[in-house]
């Protein structure tokens, strides 16, 4: 087994192993043999079902517990030593009590089961942008979720030597074993869940569930709530955003980041196929960027991971192909439904569901049955480097030079297709309003406006007003003609029966094309109360059916539905107090301004 030679490491190991009392431990070596020991360990517990390896091989189906399906927003707290420092849209806990409140629930933790130490990098091994984290856990879904999701295993404790520059991740399923009680296939503690971060220390300490974000502590919790204020701190970006590279028909190149809350289409536009003849989209990350400073001024981002966890749901051939491609061989699936010969389905995968097949609660389902087969938070988790359409320079050390960002959310109404900000000022403005209707993605009320600036609200680790303070301080400190340029955009404009207006999927390169020429100082925008809006001449609408009303409506500015909306913008500016930066008020005072004038006309 791989050695520590670490002594921080080692003696965290050797402390948590005395309070967590496991049957034994196991330190990660990331190796393929590690992965298919640990595969088979759950296929014999029934946690695993091996698909069947002609269809796709090396590939597993995994059915969580129905009380463990998604993150969990409520018990997830930033445990900063002062309750401001956390802000007023996280949860907060004094660091010390709730220290004291998990020891209590990880003493004896995991009786019956084993420790495994994954020493792991956010971000290619050994670059000055990565960073190390080392999440302890009982859970062998997680060691082989994270050997997806990030590089695992000796080199990366080569690589930190006898540094103590680690975060330290701390997870458990909460369900310890008697001696004579049988495992579940799910184990996890449905009525004690808590995801915690101590962001002086840089730790995390999660209990109770296996799923996503709340246990693959390399995800959301160290890649943006602990690294958005090592950001901070550092003076670089951690962000909820995916990156992709464009490239025109003249083998130009941009580089684009995109922020939309979760599961609002980041992975399909990371990796689509664009409808535009001639362009080329390919994807570096799909859910998270780092982003720092060249030395030619120019904003780098890297994708600190190594896979995707994708929205199974409503991914197809048509609407996101190079997903189902990447998912061929060597991936796990968890809540969806298994088909009769031994693969997997979910809706919206094919035009017609297969005749019968186990749904996500193991019961047997036919199209007839008025039920969804799979859940709507089910998950793939397979490697970015399967995906046909990955960069080659997806695993650059230096990073990827953003030109654009994208902030966009669901919106049934008033956000247009596309807005350019008038100023990175105003680009901050537009995404500290941001709002989306929630989705299955985290649990509670699906289809409820929710303010998620920056598509940060659950993930940001401290004040959500210096939050906005570091943008604009980013923006200040930079060379203005160097910074990305800035854009709202909403794929999810509905007509008043409910349907989109907007094709969306492939279709979106169309609005890309537009921001890629507005970079490289081309392409027609007109400037309105709430931006620069393509006019219905710049935007690409070659080879598409779309009726006239739905462009019409798409690029129109509603501004009357802009002005009803100022109420609940005060409303969320004011829940940040004195910490909501003076310019972000002058911003909102003046597209007031500019509504009110426009209606006088
Ligand atoms: P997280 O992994 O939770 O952060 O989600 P994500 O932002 O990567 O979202 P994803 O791309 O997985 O899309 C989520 C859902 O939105 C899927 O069911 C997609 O089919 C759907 N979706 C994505 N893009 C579009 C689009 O352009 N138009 C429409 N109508 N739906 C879309
Ligand atoms: C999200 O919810 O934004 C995700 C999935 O990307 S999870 O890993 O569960 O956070
Ligand atoms: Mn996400």
């Amino acid at each position: 087994m791989t050695e520590i030679r670490n002594r921080t490491l080692a003696t965290w190991v050797k402390d948590m192993a005395a309070l967590c009392t496991p049957d034994s431990v196991h330190v990660c070596d990331g190796s393929q043999q590690e992965y298919d020991s640990m595969t088979q360990l759950m296929v014999d517990a029934g946690t695993f079902i091996r698909l069947n390896d002609a269809l796709r091989p090396n590939s597993f189906f995994c059915r969580s517990d129905p009380a463990d399906v998604a993150r969990v927003e409520e018990f997830t707290f930033i445990c900063s030593k002062k309750q401001a420092e956390a802000g007023p849209t996280n949860n907060w806990r004094d660091p010390d009590e709730m220290r004291q409140h998990l020891n209590g629930l990880f003493r004896g933790c995991m009786c019956g089961r084993t420790l495994f130490v994954i020493p792991y990098s956010m971000g290619p091994i050994g670059s000055h942008i990565s960073k190390i984290g080392i999440e302890i856990t009982d859970s062998p879904y997680v060691v082989c979720n994270m050997h997806i999701m990030t590089r695992v295993g000796t080199a990366v404790l080569d690589v930190l030597g006898d540094s103590s520059d680690f975060v330290k991740c701390l997870h458990s399923v909460g369900m310890p074993l008697e001696p004579s009680q049988a495992d579940v296939p799910w184990p996890c503690n449905a009525n004690n869940k808590y995801i915690t971060h101590f962001p002086e220390t840089r730790e995390i300490i999660s209990f109770g569930s296996g799923y996503g974000g709340n246990a693959l502590l390399g995800k959301k919790c160290f890649s943006l709530r602990i690294a958005s204020v090592l950001a901070r701190d550092e003076g670089w970006l951690a962000e909820h955003m995916l990156i992709l590279k464009m490239t025109s028909p003249k083998s130009e190149v941009h580089y684009v980041a995109a922020a939309f809350p979760s599961a609002c289409g980041k992975t399909n536009l990371a990796m689509m196929n664009p409808t535009v003849p001639g362009w080329k989209i390919e994807c570096i990350g799909d859910d998270i960027a780092w982003m720092k400073f060249g030395k030619d001024g120019r904003l780098y981002a890297i994708n600190p991971e190594a896979g995707f966890f994708g929205v199974a749901p409503g991914t197809s051939m048509q609407s996101n192909p190079n997903a189902l491609l990447t998912l061929g061989a060597n991936s796990i699936f968890t809540n969806c439904a298994l088909t009769p010969d031994g693969d997997i389905w979910w809706e919206g995968m094919t035009d017609e569901p297969p005749c019968s097949l186990v749904d996500w609660l193991r019961r047997p389902w036919t199209p007839a049955c008025g039920r969804k087969a799979a859940h709507p938070n089910a998950r793939f988790t397979t490697p970015a480097r399967q995906c046909p359409v990955i960069a080659p320079e997806w695993q650059d050390p230096k990073g990827v030079p953003i030109s654009a960002m994208l902030f966009g959310g669901r919106r049934g109404g008033v956000v247009p297709l596309a807005t350019e900000a008038l100023s990175w000022q105003h680009g901050v403005f537009l995404g500290s309003i941001m709002a989306s209707e929630k989705t299955a993605a985290a649990a509670g009320k699906v289809g409820e406006l929710r303010r998620d600036p920056f598509a940060m609200l659950p993930f940001c680790g401290y004040h959500m007003g210096d939050y906005f303070a570091h943008w604009l301080r980013i923006g200040a400190g930079a060379d203005a003609a160097k910074l990305p340029k800035i854009y709202y955009v909403n794929w999810f404009r509905r007509s008043p029966e409910g349907k989109f207006l907007w094709p969306g999927f492939g279709d979106n390169s169309r609005v890309l094309k537009w921001v890629f020429e507005r970079c490289a100082g081309k392409a027609e925008a007109v400037e309105t109360p709430i931006g620069r809006l393509p006019t219905a001449k710049a935007l690409d609408l070659t080879g598409l059916k779309l009726p006239e009303q739905n462009v019409r409506t798409l690029l129109d500015v509603d501004t009357q539905g802009w002005l009803a909306e100022l109420p609940s913008i005060r409303e969320h500016y004011d829940s940040f107090g004195a910490r909501l930066p003076a310019a972000l008020k002058t911003e909102l005072e003046t597209l007031e301004r500019r509504l009110k004038a426009a209606v006088k006309g």
